[in-house]
Formats: structure tokens, sequence, C-alpha cells
């Protein structure tokens, strides 16, 4: 089923409404948008809410900003401040005086209603182009191979802290360019997004955004950049958020816990995670359906049963500062024990296991496939699992299993890296 020319979420809509998906769990009674506001954000793509935030709020958040070097990507033979795109991100946030801004009403209502769900920070960046900076091409950041990139609803939600005009670079968007087909994977409990279509240079708008805006743009909407050529840095917070009930299928950019404590007991519900764990291991969730269900290879080996695993290295294929996509290690390893190698996997979840924990990802086999075939294979539904719960080596397995098995989660296609960079739309 593959609907065209409707706005993704939309469709979406469409399809989950009475289905699977139940979004919006805990929305408050009064949303962030009005009508006409949610109206104008699916019609076109993107949403200008003027004034935004208030001057105190602007001047805690760019004083925190101020305070710490944006020079958390390697800018190879240039110093800050030479001519160039200059970033907090990461952990960045992890200052409660940058941290508090993200967890603002003003910026979680319009994102819920936006999402249609409670949002979800996927990244949280603060960007400062110097002056002479070079600007960015036209692009959409829908990327299956990034935590920031990879989740099927996510808006970008970004605040100038000084007038993106002529001078110091516009940002300007195409209206209706977000208008990408979404659709269920046949054989797989993934959705499809279609591939995108770079518009003409003459359909960019300049929606003039100055300092205290709150810009939201649809996952889709191709933009561009104009370079600095003003002798002001020219600022601004770029963060991106996920709807709740489609988290990124490479998994969560895995925020630590400094980042939690600065958003504090009331405001660390906007994390789709966070852990002082660091993420040391993976886990597959190999599935193949069944007419009674979805069973799940274990390896049975010494009276123990297994789900395959893999080490959690970082691909760095594409130099993207995010991390947590942990596919390319994860498929190298299955390669070899199991003889296969998934052309996606999807987050499933994050399990703790030794000092670390093991980022479990899932993937179905179709029913054309030649299917897996390997010593000691066992494939359980999350009952069986569960009633042989004293033969799992990992304790968790079972709930991983349930986890992936959720029919109310909306799920993307992840790549590795490696693949990204060779066709992300090819599987
Ligand atoms: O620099 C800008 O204004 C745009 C940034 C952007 O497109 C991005 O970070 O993806
Ligand atoms: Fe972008």
């Amino acid at each position: 089923m593959t609907m065209l020319q409707e706005p993704a979420h939309a469709i979406d809509h469409a399809i989950s409404a009475g289905k699977t998906v139940a979004p919006g769990a805990n929305r408050p009674s009064q949303p962030g948008l009005d009508g006409a506001q949610l109206a104008s954000f699916h019609t076109n793509g993107f949403l200008i809410i003027r004034n935004a935030f208030d001057e105190a709020t602007l001047d805690r958040f760019e004083t925190a900003a101020r305070s710490h070097p944006p020079i958390d990507q390697v800018m190879v033979g240039k110093q800050y401040p030479a001519p160039g795109r200059w970033t907090l991100a990461r952990n960045a946030m992890a200052d409660p005086d940058l941290a508090f801004i993200m967890a603002r009403p003003e910026m979680t209502e319009p994102l819920r209603a936006a999402l249609d769900d409670d949002p979800k920070i996927i990244m949280f960046a603060y960007y400062d182009r110097t002056p002479g900076g070079a600007g960015l091409p036209p692009h959409n950041d829908y990327k299956r191979w990034r935590p920031i990139g990879s989740s099927m609803r996510w808006a970008f939600a970004i605040v100038p802290l000084c007038d993106f005009d002529e001078a110091a670079g516009k940002l300007e968007f195409v209206p209706g360019s977000h208008r990408v087909a979404h659709s269920p994977d046949p054989y797989a409990p993934v959705w499809n997004a279609a591939r995108a279509q770079r518009p003409d240079e003459d359909q960019f708008v300049d929606p003039e955004l100055k300092r205290g805006d709150l810009a939201i743009v649809d996952m889709h909407t191709w933009h561009r950049a104009g370079m600095n050529n003003s002798s002001h840095h020219r600022t601004g917070l770029f963060t991106k958020w996920c709807a709740a009930s489609q988290p990124p299928a490479t998994g969560w950019y895995p925020f630590n816990d400094e980042v939690r404590q600065a958003l504090g007991a009331q405001g660390q519900h906007v994390l789709g995670f966070s852990s002082p764990r660091p993420i040391t291991s993976t886990t597959a969730l190999l599935e193949r359906l069944q007419p009674d269900g979805g069973e799940v290879l274990f390896i049975e080996r010494d009276g123990k049963l297994s789900l395959p695993s893999g080490p959690a290295v970082k691909e760095g294929s594409i130099p993207d500062w995010d991390e947590g996509n942990y596919i390319a290690g994860l498929c190298d390893a299955l390669a070899i024990e199991v003889r296969t190698r998934p052309t996606w996997m999807s987050y499933v979840g994050d399990y703790a296991e030794g000092d670390g924990l093991s980022r479990a990802y899932g993937y179905r086999v179709p029913p054309h496939a030649w299917g897996i075939h390997v010593k000691g294979a066992v494939w359980l539904s999350a009952a069986q699992a569960a009633a042989r719960g004293d033969e799992l080596t990992q304790a968790w397995a079972a709930a991983a299993v349930a986890e992936w098995q959720r029919a109310d989660l909306v799920r993307g296609k992840a790549v590795s890296e490696a693949t990204g960079r060779a066709d992300q739309y090819a599987c």
C-alpha cells in the first residue's frame, strides 16, 4: 500500500487510526498549535512561530552557550573562531542553563501538536557559523543511518539567536517538499519512506527567521542555508525531536546521565533515552513468521539459549558526529555466527549486560528468503522464551522479543553507514 501526494503525517494517521498506533497518550488539554498553525505545518512542511521565546529565556541560554567553546566536532586544521560551522552537540546539553530550554512548554507543546505524540529529543545542537562560514547546499535530513534522522516521524525545531537574513545567511525551505509517501513493508513490521525528490532551486522560500522565533520543520522538508557574509556570528539552537511511538530505527543517540540531571526531575521526560552505562554490545532478534505468530532465533549451546550477539562498534564510515548506530558490527557478527546479513535492522531496546548495555535490533526474515539454518537453532515465541527463562543467557531476552513484537510502535528501517553511503533506500 503506497500513497503519494499526501503529507507523510496524514498518511500515517490515516493508516494508524483504529489500527496499531495510539499516539499522544499524555496530550495536555491545551494544544501548543491552533488548527490553522497545524494545518499550515502539514501543508507546507514547516511552521514559524514568531517571538516564541522571551528575551530572558534567550539570554539565559545564549550566556550559557557562550561559556562553552563550540568545538565538539573535529575541524581539521582549523581553530575557533576561524570561518566555519562550529557546534555544541553530543552531550553538550549537560548544563542546566542549556538544558532548560528543551523542556520549556514553548518548545515542547508546539512539537507535541506537530508530532501528534509525546516529543522526545533526538538531537541537541547549538550552531555558531562564524563570519565567512560556508552555507549548506539543498538537502533533507531523513537519514536511515543516523540516530538523529531515522525515526519515521520527527521534526527539526530551530530557534535563531540572531536574524537569519541575507547578511548572516538565510535558512530557506521548499513548501510541500515533505510529501514523501510512507508505506508498510510487505514482509516485516517496519515502514518504508519513498525516495526523496530534489526540488528546483527556485522553489526555496525565505521565511525571514528572526531571533527568538521557533521554526518547526518536517523531517523530509528540503532546506538550504546561506553563508555568513556578516561580521557577527550566526548562532542558533537546532534541535530534533521524534514522536515517542516512532523511535529512531538506529536506536537513540546515547544521552548520558549528566544530561538527564541537567534537565532535572521536571524536564527529563523529554529524553527518550539516557543512561550512565555505555553501550558495550549488540544483540539480534531474527524473527520468522509462523502461522501462530513470530518466532525469534536462539542458539542452544551447553543447555543454554542465547540470542545472537555482536560488539558495539563505532562504524565511522560516514563522518557524522552522532553515535548509536551499531548495525554494521552486529551484521558482521551475524554473517559469521549465523551466515546471514540483514539488509536493514530496526532498534528494539537497550538492556543491561555486565557494566554496560546491549543494544538490541530486530529483523524479520521474509518467507521467500533462503532462511537461517544453523546448528543449535531454536525458534521461540515471546511466551516460549519466557517459559524457558532459566535457560536464557540474556535474562531480558523474552522481554526483548515482546518489545520487538509490540504493535503500537511505528518502526523504520535502519542501515549501516556504509549502506547509507551507497544508497540508503536500497532496502
Ligand atoms: O545552518 C543552518 O541554518 C541549517 C542547518 C541544517 O540544515 C542542518 O543542520 O541540517
Ligand atoms: Fe539540514
